[in-house]
This record gives C-alpha cells, structure tokens and sequence, in this order.
C-alpha cells in the first residue's frame, strides 16, 4: 500500500514482486471460485481488478489494535492480495500514508469532498460515542473519531466494516464497555457490510472488496457479514471434525490427544457456534489457522465475541444442547455419534459449570 494516489500499472506491481500476468490470471480463477462465483468468472475478476484503481477508497482507523490493516498487509512476501490494495486509488490510510498532523487532516477533508458520493468506506475499530466520544479524538484538530466517521460516511457511496471492532463493537466494546464504543453501523443510516474477524482473513478483505466493485452489493446473512465467506460454521469445515464424531477430544493442552490432533471441544473451542471460512482459506497465504496451532476457535467473527464466548478455554454451558440439535447441516452426518458425543459434550459442559461454581 505504498502508492497512496500513485498510479502505476498493475502488472507493473506485481512484476516488481515476481509475478507474472499467469500467476494473476491464476489468482483471478482462486478469488473467482472463492467468492463461488466458478472460474469462467475469473476474466471478469481480472477487470475488475485492473480497473479498481478507478473507484477512490478512504480507510479509516477507528478504536482497535490495527490488526487488520496487518491481516493485509504483514508479509514478508507480499501476496498478490496484499499487493492488489496497492493499486486501489487509497486516498487515506492512516497507517501507511507519508502524511501526518494538519496534512493528513487535509488529505481527508479533500479526499471527502473531491470525490464526495462515489468512494468505498473502509472502518476498521470501533467508534466511541455520544457522552464517550472524547475517547478517541484524532488529528491536528482534535475533531473525535465519531464526528470524523460520520462525516466519512454521509458521503461514501458504499461503506465495509472491516474486522469485528468496526462490525459490532468487538473488543473495545465488551463490557463494561468503559468508553461506549459501538460499531459503525450505530452511527450512520447507511447499510454497513460486516467483515468481521480480529482480525478478518486478507481473503475476507480483499474478496469483499472486489465483490462490491463487481457487482455493487452482495448477498448478505442476518448480521450482514457477506455470505460467501461467512455462509458456514468452522465445526462443518474443520480439519479436527472427524475426531468430533468419533467422540475424540483433547481433554487439556499438551495431553496425547493433543499430539494426535482431536477435537478441541472440550477446552473450550467455539467453532460449532462461530461462522467464518478460515477452516478453509487460513491465514497469512494460508499457512494456518487457530484450530491448526492447536487452540480453539474463541469465536472471533461473531457479535460480542469478548463476552458471550468465554470462558476461551471452556465449553459454553449454555450453548451446547441447542446448537446440536437445530444444527441441520451437520446432523446429516453421523446423527447417532453427534447425538452422543453431544450428550457427552453436555454433561462434560455441566460438570465443568458445577466444578466452576464450587470454586
Ligand atoms: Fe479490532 Fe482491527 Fe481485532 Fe484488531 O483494527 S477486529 S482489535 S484484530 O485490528 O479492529
Ligand atoms: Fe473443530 Fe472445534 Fe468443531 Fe472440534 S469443536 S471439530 S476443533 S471446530
Ligand atoms: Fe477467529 Fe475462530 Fe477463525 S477465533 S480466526 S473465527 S478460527
């Protein structure tokens, strides 16, 4: 993302690292398939793709550890991902950008008015507001994070937010929420698309981005997370599902069925209730995931993450009963050993709840 309001020819950027125009009519075909869109799809990414540089993207830094803007661009090795943000025309973005104090306020305010209705929005963090709002101010003005988002919002033609902080409040927000931070659908009218994630995969990012600059929208689930990539639960994926069913559990870290690679359920792996596709697109040019490093999923691309998922390395005493049972998808196989190792799930559940309560 070194270019801010550079233009240079895309195959230039990826040549500088190594790729060729096969290597990205190659990737156009993954993000084609990716985005379930099937790989006759893939020409059309590729315009896509070399005409974004037409469409001005404002990116905003809210409350949050900008661990998103890292998901994208962390990589020693640059991926065609990464290096396709370098050639949108990113007018603003605090964490890469030269510009800094009445400059940088500058380049907003003209970024804002110059290209007013037809820019992509990005957020990523939460917004403190109302009475709170003095918790994040910004800039060589002081103005607040909330007086800057809004602004920013009035104007954009389409908004994302990206990560779990800018979707629904995601950690700053968790309670007792000390600085009123709300997620940026609070403080606009507008239709918001939810990336979320802490953070959310350099594929989520970069797929729904170009999803909106191909078609102008997409279909969305009920906490309007794009479906393509948040359609699923990590359980139905997961690499450890066959041990789930066969009733093999990790029963704590660094135990034999640690070594072995069981499920995580029962230190407290909430992937039968989180939606999200990192089982199968990974992280960091799909090295690994949680679940692959051996932790369970705490549930980070769901509403109220911090509060609703703990205890991280704990089952969810509540949760698990209802889950399994209204679980269509996955009850369809093996409902004899779910059922089971549900039930079992449940009691280890209860157990663990009573024990807690004793202490
Ligand atoms: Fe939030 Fe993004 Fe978590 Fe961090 O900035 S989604 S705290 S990974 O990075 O907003
Ligand atoms: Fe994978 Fe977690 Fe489901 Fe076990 S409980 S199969 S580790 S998602
Ligand atoms: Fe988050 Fe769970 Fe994926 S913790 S990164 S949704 S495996």
């Amino acid at each position: 993302m070194q270019n801010l309001n550079a233009k240079k020819d895309l195959m230039q950027i990826l040549n500088e690292h190594g790729f060729s125009r096969r290597d990205f009519l190659k990737w156009s075909s993954g993000m084609a398939t990716m985005l379930g869109l099937g790989v006759t799809f893939a020409p059309n990414i590729a315009n896509a793709v070399e005409n974004a540089s037409n469409t001005p993207v404002i990116w905003l830094h809210m409350a949050e550890c900008t661990g998103c803007s890292e998901s994208l661009l962390r990589s020693d090795a640059p991926t065609i991902d990464s290096l396709i943000f370098d050639y949108l025309n990113i007018e603003y973005h605090e964490t890469v950008m030269a510009a800094s104090g009445h400059q940088a306020d500058e380049n907003l305010e003209n970024a804002i008015k110059k290209h007013a209705g037809k820019y992509v929005l990005l957020v990523e963090g939460a917004v403190p507001a109302g009475s709170s709002s003095f918790y994040l101010t910004l800039g060589s003005k002081g103005h607040t994070g909330e007086e800057i988002a809004k602004k920013a919002c009035e104007n954009a033609e389409a908004i994302l937010a990206i990560g779990t902080c800018s979707s629904f409040g995601g950690i700053q927000a968790a309670a007792p929420n000390p600085t009123n931070a709300v997620p940026i659908s609070k403080i606009t009218n507008k239709s918001v698309i939810n990336v979320p994630g802490c953070p959310p995969s350099e594929k989520n990012i970069v797929g729904s981005v170009l999803q909106l600059l191909l078609f102008g929208s997409m279909a969305l689930d009920n906490f309007n997370r794009p479906k393509w990539a948040y359609e699923h639960r990590i359980h139905d994926y997961c690499e450890r599902r066959g041990h789930f069913d066969a009733g093999e559990f990790v029963e704590s870290f660094g135990d034999e069925g640690a070594k072995k690679g069981y499920c995580l359920y029962k230190v407290g792996c909430k992937g039968p209730y989180t939606f999200n596709n990192c089982a199968k697109h990974r992280f960091n040019q799909h090295t690994n995931w949680p679940i692959g490093a051996g932790h369970g999923c705490i549930g980070c691309s769901e509403p109220d993450f911090w509060d609703s998922m703990q205890a991280f390395e704990e089952p969810l005493k509540n949760k698990s009963f209802r889950t399994f049972f209204n679980d269509a998808t996955s009850d369809k196989i093996g409902i004899g050993v779910l059922t089971l190792t549900g039930v079992a799930i449940a009691a280890h559940a209860t157990i663990s709840t009573i024990k807690k309560d004793k202490e």
